[in-house]
């Protein structure tokens, strides 16, 4: 007997997502220049294998063979990134018309196969160059990501309808600049919330660059997003101060971009609470208003929730913003990057390879509070997913029914916001393919397909079939 389906309101976009540095390869081809991925990868002890994006799934040189894929399973739509340091070298001034020739050739290879793409700006592939003068610490490098904006914008605009400035400027700041996790690997949390700062600003100009740029109407409308992953912030307990310790949490990690993006000012609390870290002297008159901008679509990435509580006297006296493994067993929590006042707690439930708690029902509050908080936008999952320990079975084929249960979960909590009254137009699963998981190197798989990384072949899992089954219902059961 067939099982019931929720199904999904007619137009629901379904797709999948990837970004540059995890997926392409061909770091050193047709101009690209070296990012801070680059560096940071090659840096020893900085990647959990030992591994780098030199190859990665080598997609640079399969785009036909990675979108007849897609084409598999019918698959509507695909989020790729583009790498900033193949179209401006050194993240200002001289254009690689070979770097956009190749993002150019992807958008068309995705049209003839009917998927609409969906492009992001930034998946924290800064150009070196720019690190080499301050990163996002530096307030120059909007500027010169509102330029690169235009140049991307005026290349492919004419066919992607929309354009998503930032992926999840949270991990960019807090664990490139704050925590070290990821590039370029430093630890002060004043550099963190400058990094914030520039990134919102470099959100600001590139949406006003992008509107000048883009068409306004037509098949390819010029849709403006961003891409935040919000936290699902719980308190530890009851108690006053880890009831505020999570709100403090949810401003330095949700508020801090969505305050000033959709209402045009910082949340004062936290500007407040932060005062020993850094006078704010970074945020000029003016900013706030650059930053809000007009927006078509808010994206979202979410995997699992954030559960805090206030850290102790002793905590804040030794405080580190980069923990350890030993740290984590010590303390009983990790330092949240950005802030010495909140201490994140080792989560109880099943988890996934990342030790992510799986809880789709922080989903569906996630979204009600967006909604309720922030109304008028539309919302899009941009990402979910998860990781798992996947091995191919004795037919090779990866039988993955630990992920299709999680995305079938986290699909229904969407479902379940959608009844609810949020506004939500589409999901893209994270990843279509196994990829370069950030610092954990290759030894975390993502997936829908399964990639081997000496032959370089894809295999489908069966998420991925089971992914196609979706969109045919428009629904999951
Ligand atoms: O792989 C990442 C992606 O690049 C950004 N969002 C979270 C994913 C899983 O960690």
């Amino acid at each position: 007997m067939t099982q019931p389906r929720l199904r999904f309101p007619d137009g629901f976009t379904w797709g999948t997502a990837t970004a540059s540095y995890q997926i392409e390869g061909a770091v050193t081809e047709d101009g690209r220049a070296r990012s801070i991925w680059d560096t940071f990868s090659h840096t020893p002890g900085r990647i959990l294998d030992g591994t780098t994006g030199d190859v990665a799934c080598d997609h640079y040189h399969r785009v036909d063979a990675d979108v007849a894929l897609m084409a598999e399973i019918g698959l509507p739509a695909y989020r790729f990134s583009v790498a900033w340091p193949r179209v401006v070298p050194t993240g200002g001034g001289a254009v690689n018309q070979a770097g956009l020739d190749f993002y150019s050739r992807l958008v068309d290879t995705l049209l003839a196969r009917e998927v609409t793409p969906l492009v992001t700006l930034y998946h924290w592939d800064l150009p070196q160059s720019l690190q080499d003068a301050g990163g996002w610490t530096n307030r120059d490098t909007a500027e010169r990501f509102a330029e690169y904006a235009a140049v991307v914008g005026a290349a492919l605009g004419d066919r992607v309808p929309t354009f998503t400035t930032f992926n999840e400027p949270w991990c960019s700041a807090y664990l490139g600049y704050g925590s070290g996790h990821h590039a370029p690997g430093e630890a002060d949390g004043s550099a963190a919330l400058a990094a914030v700062h520039h990134l919102n600003l470099a959100h600001g100009r590139a949406t006003s660059a992008l509107r000048s740029v883009l068409p306004a109407t037509g098949p390819s409308s010029g849709q403006v997003s961003i891409t935040l992953n919000l936290a699902y912030v719980q308190p530890a307990s009851e108690q006053p101060e880890d009831v505020r310790a999570a709100e403090h949490v949810d401003a330095l990690a949700n508020r801090i971009f969505l305050d000033p993006i959709l209402r045009g000012e910082y949340p004062a609390q936290l500007q407040d609470d932060l005062r020993h870290v850094t006078d704010w002297s970074f945020v000029r008159d003016g900013d706030t208003a650059a930053i809000a901008q007009p927006l078509d679509v808010l994206g979202i990435n979410y995997y699992t929730p954030t559960i805090v509580r206030a850290s102790t006297t002793a905590e804040r006296a030794t405080w580190t913003a980069r923990w350890s493994d030993e740290v984590i067993g010590a303390l009983g929590g990790v330092p949240y990057p950005g802030t010495d006042l909140a201490v994140q707690v080792p989560k109880d439930g099943p988890l996934t390879a990342m030790g992510w708690l799986i809880a789709p029902e922080t989903l569906t509050a996630l979204l009600e509070r967006v909604h309720r908080d922030y109304p008028g936008i539309p919302i899009v999952i941009t990402e979910n997913g998860a990781a798992f320990g996947d091995e191919p079975g004795a037919d090779g084929v990866v039988h993955d029914a630990d992920r299709i249960e999680y995305l079938r979960a986290h699909v229904a909590a969407v479902h379940e916001a959608i009844g609810r009254g949020v506004d939500v137009r589409g999901y893209y699963a994270w990843s279509l393919m196994d990829n370069f998981e950030w610092a954990f190197g290759l030894s975390r798989r993502f997936g829908l397909v399964h990639v081997d990384y000496d032959s370089l072949v894809r295999t489908p899992k069966d998420s991925f079939r089971w992914y196609g089954e979706v969109i045919a219902a428009n629904g999951v059961a």
